[in-house]
């Protein structure tokens, strides 16, 4: 990667720190925030081609201990790093030039802060004399992402002066810590940059460059399990010790959390109602047919007194129905984020579930209560399941493709149906990580999330999504050839919108105009055009053999008959319980 080679790998004599040349400040710059986030644990950036920003991508292109991606689509590159830094729970550098090449960023720091994945923005732009005069390529960037970011901090131009580098290793510091701090999140760091953009041979840059001793970060940072305060715990325990119908929630939570409340919960005597993101769909005392249970009004006879609730939860009606309901609800929560659409919290405790929950003493183990939802679990599970079993469906691809993944396996589910078939029909199982775009449930950037989560995961990674999700994000695809990416993307296509069917608008005479979109597009050609591998498969057992041999794997649906697979499952749970068994 061209510039700057005259004077070799600069990156890689800049991790010392000492004896590292800068030709002029705007090399200075980007040479010193590479090296001082590296010190801080970055491994992975993802960044667009651009001018602005060259001295940025120079400066990462020639560090040896850095992955790069490039992604010509922003949107695409900011989704790649999301997926990127959600699976590795760990900050991914998102580097772009000035204009509107930043704003395409958008969609995935909004996702990335609400739920909350640390990402690190650094966006090239304009030094100050260039702003508000017409110039190329400029807009408006600061505070371009409003409230999504945890910290924005605008950079000021670089300039060869002897404070300057410090300040540079301080502020990179304090992005990474704000990034994983409580609640992680993104960041945005705005760096206006004045030529050269591209190292000038003849140049110099006299202020030292160099980082603490030993490649140790400027200030490092570190944050703990949040505990709960001692007479909160107390509390808890006085109220789970006197209530034995109690149940716990698991939303879209911390999978790291569930070892700790799944043990907990057979303690308590609780059901786990998990949603396949929280991790906790693992197994006894996990209830996989919550969807089911509740639309059959097993949730009237069986309204708990205490509910735990662990992450966001809004995949189901019939839950948050049931939640409105519960006389006392808990929510636990590492951030003390304030998740509560019922509005109907009675407490929240800020602190990490695994840090409250593992240190409440009881040991009441199963009930009546726990095994009036185990034994409702296991009929209603037979049920749905010999519905699904009668043919292919879109339930039953979702069902079929969390069973059939191997151990290591990494899934994302897509909004909106997708993510809601698996929490409706996928079986309890071990071994499985699960992890969707919850923050803003939408439909954009899937792809690219699958392509940036296969490249961190040490494991097959497979996605499902509709075929406007695919078709949203089609330049996810858009890859260096050499860039092979390990995803295989299960793309239920059902000819537009399917989620639009369940829902009132499903009789308005104008329906597939406004809401079906049929778009009638043959997803091989796109497969081809991308030179990605293409397979339609209409047997069960060909889609279990088919997860994970990467490109698309097409299951051909409609959207009528996908109404109707979904009301049988219902159905035939309404009766099972109407009649006892
Ligand atoms: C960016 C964005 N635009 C629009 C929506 C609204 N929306 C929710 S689901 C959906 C249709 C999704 O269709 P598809 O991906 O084919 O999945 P299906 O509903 O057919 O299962 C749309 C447009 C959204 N969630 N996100
Ligand atoms: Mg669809």
């Amino acid at each position: 990667m061209g510039a700057g080679t005259s004077r070799g790998p600069a990156g890689a004599r800049a991790t010392g720190g000492r004896g590292v040349k800068a030709n002029d400040p705007s090399h200075a710059l980007g040479l010193i925030l590479v090296d001082e986030l590296v010190r801080h644990g970055l491994r992975h950036a993802v960044l667009s081609p651009g001018s602005r920003s060259a001295p940025l991508a120079l400066a990462l292109a020639e560090r040896p201990d850095l992955d790069v991606r490039v992604r010509i689509d922003e949107r695409s590159a900011a989704f790649t790093a999301l997926g990127m830094a959600r699976t590795s729970r760990r900050p991914v550098a998102l580097v772009s030039t000035s204009g509107t090449a930043a704003a395409n960023f958008l969609p995935a720091v909004i996702e990335a802060s609400l739920d909350r994945v640390p990402l690190l923005v650094l966006t090239a732009d304009r030094p100050p004399e260039l702003r508000g005069t017409g110039a190329n390529q400029t807009i408006d960037q600061i505070k371009l992402y409003g409230n999504a970011v945890r910290w924005f901090c605008e950079v000021g131009a670089p300039e060869d002066a002897p404070a300057l580098p410090r300040y540079w290793r301080s502020a990179a510091s304090r992005a990474w810590a704000e990034a994983m701090g409580s609640p992680a999140g993104p960041v945005h760091l705005n760096l206006p940059l004045r030529e050269p953009l591209v190292p000038d041979e003849g140049g110099s840059f006299d202020a030292s460059l160099a980082g603490r001793e030993g490649g140790a970060p400027w200030t490092s940072f570190a944050r703990g399990v949040a505990a709960a305060p001692e007479e909160e715990v107390a509390r808890l325990a006085d109220l789970i010790q006197g209530t034995e119908r109690g149940l716990v929630v698991a939303g879209a939570a911390d999978d790291r959390d569930a070892p700790a409340v799944l043990d907990f919960a057979r303690r308590a005597g609780y059901p786990v109602i998990a949603e396949p993101t929280s991790g906790m769909r693992a197994g006894p005392p996990a209830i996989s047919t919550a969807e089911a249970l509740l639309r059959a009004g097993f949730g009237d006879s069986h309204t708990p007194e205490v509910v735990i609730r662990i992450g966001k939860t809004g995949l189901s009606r019939a839950l948050a129905a049931f939640l409105e309901r519960c006389p006392r609800h808990v929510l636990i929560d590492a951030d003390g984020a304030w998740l509560d659409p019922e509005r109907n919290l009675s407490h929240l405790i800020a602190a990490a579930p695994r840090a409250a929950l593992g240190a409440v003493p009881v040991d009441r183990g199963t009930t009546g209560w726990t095994e009036d939802w185990l034994t409702a679990e296991a009929a209603a599970r037979r049920a749905v399941d010999d519905v699904l079993d009668q043919g292919m469906s879109e339930p039953r691809a979702a069902r079929d493709l969390a069973a059939a993944l191997p151990d290591g396996a990494l899934l994302l589910a897509a909004a909106s149906m997708p993510i809601r078939d698996l929490d409706w029909f996928m079986a309890p199982r071990r071994g499985l990580r699960v992890i969707a775009n919850r923050g803003a449930n939408g439909i954009d950037g899937v792809v690219s999330t699958a392509v940036g989560a296969a490249a961190v995961h040490d494991g097959p990674t497979v996605a499902l999504l509709g075929d406007l999700a695919l078709l949203h994000d089609a330049n996810g695809l858009l890859m260096p050839p050499d860039e092979t990416s390990r995803a295989t993307l299960v793309v239920l296509n059902n000819d537009g919108g399917g989620i639009f069917s369940f829902l009132p608008q499903a009789s308005h005479p104008r329906f597939e105009q406004l809401f079906g979109t049929p778009h009638g597009r043959r997803l091989e050609h796109l497969a081809a055009l991308h030179g990605v591998e293409h397979t339609v498969v209409d047997e069960p057992d060909d889609l279990r053999r088919a997860v994970t041999r990467g490109g698309i794997v097409e299951v051909r649906s409609d959207r009528r008959e996908n109404v109707e697979v979904h009301e049988r499952c219902w159905e035939v749970v309404r009766r099972v319980l109407a009649t006892g068994g």
